[in-house]
């Protein structure tokens, strides 16, 4: 089945979602702001969801406000799913999971439009709270989707400014009664920028990607004395502050050591009372630690939990932490990640593989069915900030991709691979 997509089509949806909650970056660059479960979340959802239901399409909500939208016509067929997020950091791109969500869309929007008969169905979704910068853990939706979190667990989950779940979903109107879990796609694939830098450097329109590296998120607590800046010599002070900046610098020099692709990052950071004249009270930063490989992922955990008791014990302070997110490494169906190639290769476009540095949904619906993705290249590596960019034709080469894998994983020939 030779499938076009419209292309322009989804570069204008994609325009027409980046109005909503939009930002400037500091040179202009246009962003979004749309953090999971606000207002601002809630518009993204209800123009996406206007699209799935101008298309006919079968839209559910399920209890933790996941949409999905199935093609009509099959009943009890499980469906070849794609899909994303459109929840976004606070200093989100316009393409970090957007493009996923849209061109899922506009593939389901061509299938129809060709009147293409199909044995399986086609789905699009979107997932809830992928980003876990307010809510924690990131890829929450896909998770309770996946059967990983208990749906009641999840809804009492507090974000950073304080708000229950439950109660934030049920505000913007989007908790649903479609059962969590969800039902086992057929199969699901997923189109997202790269955003690191290795297409780009690499020099490849493409990429397939053959797994998520693991992610270890942490929030740490260190509880001291306040006291005058003035007056308390330094042998008298319990300062959390300084034991913080003395643990960040642990975190690079564990990193350092253990080399790429090991990363490690100090995202956040509170101190309280947070005053010119206050030695601190308390600290309090979150620690996030990536890599490909578990076995080194526990090893760097480890590392650095050694060196944080030492240098609290050595500071006087209390140290307590409380995990947020920890996923092992995910490895995509082969099958899977030979097709996307392959497909890639059919339509003359250059293709590497490579496993993804960010967390995506598709590491958790990697659980129930056959799964892989699709990166599209990310100009000079950069996301989580407005300055993310994609060229228009790579954005239409992967939706492209992307159609052509749904139809060929729609029927059976590749699962006999
Ligand atoms: O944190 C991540 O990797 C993703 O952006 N949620
Ligand atoms: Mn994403
Ligand atoms: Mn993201």
């Amino acid at each position: 089945m030779d499938l076009h997509i419209d292309g322009a089509r989804l570069l204008r949806r994609l325009d027409e979602l980046a109005l909503i909650a939009p930002i400037t970056g500091p040179n202009g660059e246009r962003g979004n702001a749309r953090l999971a479960l606000t207002d601002e979340d809630r518009a993204g959802r209800d123009l996406v969801v206007s699209w799935m239901r101008d298309l006919g399409l079968d839209v559910s909500v399920d209890g933790i406000g996941n949409v999905i939208a199935v093609m009509t016509g099959h009943p009890g067929v499980a469906p070849v799913m794609t899909g994303s997020h459109i929840d976004t950091v606070a200093t989100g791109g316009r393409f970090d999971g957007n493009l996923g969500v849209l061109a899922g869309l506009e593939v389901i929007e061509s299938v129809i439009e060709a009147g293409i008969k199909l044995e399986r169905p086609l789905a699009v979704g979107f997932f809830t709270d992928e980003e876990g910068a307010r809510f924690a853990p990131d890829m929450l939706g896909s998770l309770v989707y996946a059967g990983g979190l208990g749906l009641e667990e999840a809804l009492d989950i507090v974000s950073i400014d304080g708000a229950r779940l439950g109660d934030e979903l049920e505000k913007i109107g989007y908790q649903g009664g479609a059962p969590c879990p969800g039902p086992a796609p057929h199969a699901f694939v997923e189109l997202h920028i790269e955003q690191g830098p290795v297409l780009e450097i690499e020099g490849f329109r493409l990429g397939a990607v053959t797994g998520v590296q693991g992610i270890s998120w942490t929030r740490v607590t260190l509880s001291g004395q306040s006291n005058h800046a003035g007056t308390t010599p330094m042998q008298m002070r319990r300062d959390p502050a300084a034991a913080m900046i003395r643990m960040g610098a642990a975190l690079q020099e564990i990193v350092a050591d253990v080399g790429s692709p090991q990363v490690g990052t100090i995202g956040s950071i509170e101190l309280k009372p947070n005053l010119i004249n206050v030695v601190p009270a308390r600290a309090t930063f979150t620690v996030d630690v990536r890599h490909t490989d578990e076995r080194t992922l526990r090893d760097v955990e480890r590392r650095l939990r050694v060196e944080m008791e030492r240098i609290a014990a050595e500071h006087g302070v209390e140290l307590s932490t409380e995990s947020l997110a920890r996923f092992e490494p995910v490895v995509f169906d082969e099958r899977v990640v030979s097709l996307v190639e392959r497909a890639a290769i059919e339509r003359d476009l250059s293709v590497m593989r490579l496993p993804s540095g960010a967390g995506h949904d598709a590491q958790m619906m990697a659980r129930l069915c056959p799964t892989a993705m699709i990166f599209t290249p990310s100009r000079g590596g950069v996301s989580h900030n407005p300055a993310e960019h994609t060229d228009d034709d790579d954005l239409v080469a992967g939706c492209q991709v992307l159609a052509d894998v749904m139809l060929a994983l729609t029927v059976n020939a590749w699962m006999e691979e």
